[in-house]
């Protein structure tokens, strides 16, 4: 089985005793509506409807298989799938069969999914031939240095023998059984965004994640007539659980996919599947108001619009209802646990301006000023988190481990929010070494390492810039030892294979890295620099 730091014994007999962890396997929903609506729609994707009964047949279908090719429950996978039916296909069956899957952005390239590969050490991969790493055998070949007996499946391949869509086919073999999943065990690892040089992973069981689910799918208000548009990428957090897919099929709704949050074809799949929810990030809205401003017709079924991931402007999200015409929703959620969200009978002002309150009343939320004493309502501080959904550990990681929790648990999530009396929250900064590229999370760290393997780079420092539609972009500050120009160390990365959000957007050579008092970059001077900068331009 797959290793994780679990919860403190007392603490998850309480979860039990409160009904929050039910023992229920995360491929539960699927298999229930299969069987008492077998014909309601779970998946709209281009032209093809895919009905619960059929989602449960071809992940069973896909299980089985797995399993006659010998693969065991604790085993891993890693998936890149863009979005298409199949990634929930294949993610209902590798829950059936008690396998524990990665499932990576499809932006990821070799040096996200080789850092994967190499922490989970996959039995299983299953990917793209349309991704640019897969159009060939090389890069999969590559990945079995970490795996040897890696099995891999390809989504839109030929050859029968290795393409995923033919291991979906068929009937499912007689005697087919699911795994008896143990539900307080590792359901899969979710992606953090991370702050660190290697990407973190945050192993989540099926006990806390269906719980995060159950009860986001009566907060959002889902049942089986809502009709949800995921057109951002279906693995992240946000669209997996907030209330995402898998709160769609607790309710036995249906998932709309979209290749990504663009207006026109978004509002096209909204008018023609009378759509009515979608999840966004900030950046995507604004694209949204400026398109409904001009024609909001398309909409007239769309009820609510969920906005997270990153920091949302109050002037924004007071244009929403009027202009898109529907509710809106506040999320502030994390891979790690922890999701807020504004109700839906909440009084306008304060969905206009805060980020919502936790899901759980187990939810303990505690915001820490800077003497490490708890600060009142209204004062900004640290927020940190425990409670029935929020993981107690990144896999294999005790350093870092020892960084983000506190003695008794508590997790560090690296923002600053204030709480207000009638305890819903508002995130005003963040002290994680991170910048939120409109919702894209980039681990400083990781970049700055790959910056420093260029020969010409003395030193290398990664930082956040406003930006009006992305809400951040990537300043890179580089002391360089020889004559080099920004496109000589956007060639470096691209050639070491990253994906293109992590890029930097701007590069500025400076003569000297400024440290702190203890000798680290000083990385509020460096944005200093860019805020006078900033203002110079203006
Ligand atoms: C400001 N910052 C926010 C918000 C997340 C639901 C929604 C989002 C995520 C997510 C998620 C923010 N305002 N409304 O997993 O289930 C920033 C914070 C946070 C980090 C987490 C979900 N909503 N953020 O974005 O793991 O800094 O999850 O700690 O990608 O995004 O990022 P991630």
């Amino acid at each position: 089985m797959v290793e994780f730091t679990p919860w403190p014994e007392a603490l998850a007999d309480r979860y039990r005793e409160l009904g929050y962890w039910i023992g229920r396997p995360l491929h539960h929903a699927v298999t229930r509506q299969a069987q008492e609506r077998p014909k309601a729609i779970a998946v709209i994707c281009g032209d093809r409807r895919i009905d619960y009964g059929e989602l449960h047949r071809a992940s069973s279908a896909l299980a089985a298989r797995l399993q006659a090719a010998g693969l065991r429950p604790g085993d891993t996978a890693l998936v890149q799938l863009p979005n298409v039916a199949e990634f929930y296909m294949v993610f209902t069956a590798l829950m059936k069969a008690g396998i524990v899957p990665l499932n990576a952005l499809f932006t990821h390239r070799r040096t996200e999914l080789s850092a994967y590969a190499e922490q989970i050490r996959p039995r299983l991969l299953i990917a793209a031939r349309e991704h640019e790493l897969f159009r060939d055998d090389r890069f999969a070949k590559e990945l079995r240095r970490f795996s040897p007996d890696m099995l891999t499946l390809f989504h839109g391949e030929l050859d029968t023998g290795h393409s995923l869509q033919h291991w979906l086919a068929g009937p499912v073999p007689q005697g087919f059984d699911e795994t008896p999943t143990c539900p307080d065990s590792v359901a899969f690892f979710q992606l953090s965004g991370g702050s660190t040089g290697t990407p973190k992973l945050i192993p989540r069981t099926h006990d806390d994640y269906d719980y995060s689910i159950r009860e986001s799918a009566a907060i959002c208000g889902l049942t089986p007539e809502t009709r949800y548009l995921c057109a951002m990428p279906a693995p992240h957090n946000y669209l997996m659980s907030s209330p995402g897919a898998l709160g769609v099929f607790h309710a036995g709704g249906t998932v709309v996919l979209a290749a990504n949050p663009d207006p026109a074809p978004c509002f096209d799949l909204i008018r023609r599947h009378r759509v009515t929810m979608a999840a966004l990030v900030p950046s995507a809205v604004l694209l949204w108001l400026e398109a409904a401003e001009r024609d909001n017709s398309a909409l007239a079924s769309l009820q609510l619009v969920q906005v997270g991931g990153a920091s949302f402007a109050e002037a924004t999200a007071r244009r929403v209802p009027g202009t898109l015409g529907c509710t809106l929703q506040q999320v502030f959620g994390m891979a790690e646990g922890l999701v807020n969200y504004t109700r839906l009978d909440d009084p306008a002002e304060r969905i206009f301006t805060t980020q919502g309150r936790p899901i759980s009343p187990d939810d303990e939320v505690r915001v820490i000023g800077p003497d490490g004493h708890d600060l009142p309502d209204g004062k900004a501080g640290l927020l940190a988190v425990r409670g029935p959904y929020t993981f107690r550990g990144y896999y294999r990681s005790p350093e870092h481990n020892a960084r983000s929790f506190d003695a008794d648990g508590f997790y560090f999530t690296g923002d600053i929010v204030e709480r207000t009396a009638d305890g819903y929250l508002r995130v005003v900064g963040r002290v994680k070494d991170q910048i939120n590229r409109g919702g894209e999370k980039i681990a400083a760290e990781e970049i700055e390492h790959l910056l420093q393997r260029h020969p010409a780079v003395h030193a290398a420092a990664l930082v956040a810039m406003g930006d009006a539609r992305l809400g951040e972009r990537s300043c890179a500050f580089i002391v360089a030892r020889d004559n080099i120009k920004a496109a000589d160390l956007r060639r470096h990365l691209i050639a070491q294979g990253i994906a293109e959000y992590k890029l930097p957007d701007r590069v500025r050579f400076i003569e000297q890295m400024p440290l702190t008092p203890v000798g680290k970059t000083d990385k509020v001077r460096l944005r200093e620099m860019l805020m006078r900068e900033d203002i110079a331009c203006a």
